[in-house]
């Protein structure tokens, strides 16, 4: 049985005032929340938590600032209570009576409210009326039915929880890509600057860019007589939850907060990005391998520990096949190495000074490795084979076309969000405020048709004055507009004809994910085939970890946005790079490309910094072997312009 990590208060920081920070406060506000909910507090005080700490995170000015001065209870929405619980950490670093109600909540039954359809009131129901306390006590109550005779539940919500917990499970221990990396590049900084370390350098899945990371691997190189220094001061890093075991060449670590404290963003996230992670990585952890191997043997070490293990057999084989065997250790000859194993049949292996010589001596072109999966590289690798693809990149993008602003549910204006697409490089942004139909609890989030035209007129003036000054820069004015049940879209086609461009998503998940794959097919492709459709927005609705998506047969999808392609229409794909979705899948993106249905990379921003998640895109464009052509904004402004106004 996996321990279950729970819930704990952030440990203050030593040199406050400012003892906690506004992104910690944010996260034990709402924590509590939902703790009180789970011990049945009366919704009032529930709600008080709940609402302080949305007020807080929305909450521009600085806090230390408003704390010390004692204004917080100022601030609308932040009651006498709350005020002084926020004072109270801020200035001296502590958290009243709290510890005691993060004891009392078994850590199981935390767990069990991240299974979709499964909120803090109906846990404290399952808890009370059947014990439950943890997702294995969960699993026997829905598998002996004991759960859908409970009043407000039901077969449906008893075999969604079952299938939430198979969910849990396979994703058990693994982290998102953006929490992976944020902690791999810290760990790869600091290793880097220990004297004696000749380089360190990310390997396995991060390094191959997989949407969840299990573990981070990290190869060190350094001499042998170093060693041991070096496994001294990594085991001395800030950061280190647990060390899981070390030897004269590894070391296992559980990482957490505090190794991302320190940083300078040499790595391959850059330094803004980082900045950005490290707030959302707030309470995670993550295990570590680091490897440490003398300066000869890095590349083969680096080599073997990226992977993917497929990659990895069919390098093997290929080394086989030319009299060789390739290890962590080296590429070795066989007739040289006969009976040796190990280090010793290392001492004769072939010299590489990186990983493109290996790849080299085995006849074949230095494999990107994002592409390292066995999904055909090992075959276009090859010298004189077909070739691999020249991968797009992150200064291709010249802009994006889904993002939000406050006339939805975004939390930054439109100027605001041009200000900083310009920042970026970037020539255009497309606008895509949700559409009429879309209400959250029975609060309507979309733009309301008679919406459309202020915003319209607003992005023309905003245009205009770029015109005018002689900027290359403008906004799409697109709507991600729904796409209902039946395949129809939102508003009423004039509304749609006079936008610039439509992402169609689906949102009512639950309703999809209750059908067949066929019915789900057919009702998408029926929306694509709208005249105003032009961008499949989150193409199977799925959330990493979270949920999976509805059921639908997206080859089919795709080959019919072909055919409409090839007919002289626009219908886009969509990679949704918010690291919490990156659907489309990168494993269909050839198949995309192959079908001619160009792919955006879309960041779905709800706020400035969001759109600084296309990195995340292009990296599962890239592990999907896009080029630049391959994806729509990578075209300029007027190319854009031109496609749009067909
Ligand atoms: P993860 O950690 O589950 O996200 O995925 P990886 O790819 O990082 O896998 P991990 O951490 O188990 O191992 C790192 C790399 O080491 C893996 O990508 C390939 C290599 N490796 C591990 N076990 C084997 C094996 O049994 N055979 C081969 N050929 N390679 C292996
Ligand atoms: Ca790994
Ligand atoms: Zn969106």
């Amino acid at each position: 049985m996996v321990k279950v990590a729970g819930w704990s208060l952030p440990k203050a920081r030593s040199n406050g005032p400012p003892f906690v920070t506004k992104t910690q406060l944010v996260n034990v506000l709402e924590q509590v929340g939902v703790l009180l909910e789970l011990t049945g507090a009366n919704g009032f005080r529930v709600r008080a938590y709940q609402n302080g700490s949305r007020t807080l995170a929305s909450m521009e000015e600085d806090l230390f600032s408003v704390v010390s001065e004692n204004r917080i209870t100022e601030v609308k929405g932040i009651g006498k209570g709350i005020g002084s619980l926020i004072t109270e950490s801020v200035m001296e670093g502590t958290w009243g009576s709290l510890a005691e109600l993060y004891d009392r909540v078994p850590p199981g039954l935390i767990e069990i409210v991240g299974i979709p359809g499964l909120g803090p009131k109906r846990a404290r129901v399952l808890h009370e009326e059947l014990g439950v306390d943890s997702v294995e006590s969960l699993k026997i109550a829905c598998e002996m039915g004991h759960v859908s005779p409970l009043t407000g539940f039901g077969e449906k919500s008893q075999e969604k929880y079952l299938a939430g917990i198979e969910l849990l499970r396979r994703y058990q221990g693994r982290s998102r890509m953006d929490v992976g990396l944020v902690f791999g590049q810290a760990l790869e900084e600091r290793i880097s600057v220990i004297p004696g370390v000749i380089k360190a350098e990310l390997a396995g899945s991060a390094r191959r860019r997989r949407e969840t990371i299990g573990d981070l691997d990290i190869v060190v190189a350094a001499n042998t007589e170093d060693h041991e220094k070096v496994i001294a001061a990594i085991l001395a890093f800030p950061g280190i939850a647990e060390v899981k075991g070390y030897g004269d060449s590894k070391v296992s670590l559980i990482l957490e907060q505090d190794m991302l404290a320190a940083g300078t963003g040499s790595g391959s996230v850059d330094v803004q990005l980082a900045e950005t992670l490290k707030e959302r990585s707030s309470d995670a952890t993550i295990d570590a391998q680091v490897r440490i191997v003398s300066p000869e043997t890095f590349p083969f070490t680096l080599a073997y520990f990226t992977g993917s293990k497929e990659h990895n057999i069919r390098m093997r084989q290929t080394a086989i096949d030319r009299g060789l065997r390739l290890n962590e250790f080296g590429l070795i000859p066989e007739k040289l190495a006969g009976e040796l194993i190990g280090m010793e049949a290392a001492q004769h292996t072939l010299l590489c000074s990186d990983e493109s010589e290996i790849y080299t001596n085995l006849g074949m072109n230095w494999v990107t490795p994002e592409m390292r999966e066995d999904m055909g590289e090992i075959e276009a690798a090859q010298i004189g084979g077909k070739g691999l693809p020249h991968l797009i990149e992150p200064s291709d993008l010249r802009g994006a076309f889904h993002n939000h602003t406050i006339a939805s549910d975004g939390v930054n204006t439109l100027e605001e969000m041009a200000t900083a697409a310009q920042s970026l490089g970037w020539q255009y942004l497309g606008i895509a405020d949700h559409s009429e139909v879309l209400n959250i609890g029975g609060r309507q989030i979309g733009i309301p048709r008679e919406g459309i035209p202020d915003q319209a007129a607003e992005i023309s003036a905003l245009n205009e004055n770029w015109l005018d000054k002689g900027i290359d820069f403008r906004l799409f004015h697109g709507s991600e507009c729904d796409i209902l049940t039946d395949g129809r879209l939102d508003y009423p086609d004039d509304t749609r004809r006079s936008l610039s461009h439509v992402v169609g998503s689906v949102h009512a998940l639950g309703s999809w994910r209750n059908r067949d794959e066929i019915t789900n097919t057919e009702a998408l492709i029926n929306a694509i085939e709208n005249p105003t459709f032009t961008i499949l927005g989150h193409p199977t609705g799925r959330i990493l970890q979270g949920r999976e998506g509805f059921p639908v047969d997206m080859h089919a999808v795709l080959r019919r946005m072909g055919e409409l392609n090839s007919d002289g229409e626009l219908k886009a794909v969509e990679i949704n790079a918010s690291p919490y979705r990156l659907d489309l899948d990168w494993r269909l993106c050839k198949y995309a490309r192959d079908q001619g249905v160009p792919v955006c990379i879309n960041p779905d921003a709800h706020d400035t910094d969001g759109l600084q998640d296309v990195w995340f895109g292009i990296q599962m464009a890239r592990k999907g072997w896009l080029e630049a052509k391959d994806v729509l904004n990578t075209r300029t402004g007027i190319e854009i312009e031109e496609l749009f106004c067909r």
